[in-house]
């Protein structure tokens, strides 16, 4: 199991960060993810062996935020 930090830009509220942490928790390989709109962060435990960083990234465009980084 790896962690990595996700910044992101665009969450102003709870309800944003609910987004994030559904859409992500929806993909194979994620173990937890905790997600906090007021740094823009996303902390996300997952299996690398079934997701890549790019394809969790992914997953946060597609819910309607950008990644910074
Ligand atoms: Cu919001």
């Amino acid at each position: 199991m790896s962690n990595i930090q996700i910044k992101i830009d665009g969450m102003t509220c709870g309800g944003c960060a609910k987004s994030v942490t559904n859409a992500l928790q929806q993909c194979r390989g994620v173990n937890s993810v905790n997600v906090d709109h007021v740094s823009g962060l996303a902390q996300i435990d997952y299996d690398p062996q079934q997701i890549s960083v790019q394809e969790l990234k992914t997953a946060i465009e597609d819910s309607g935020f950008d990644v910074i980084n």
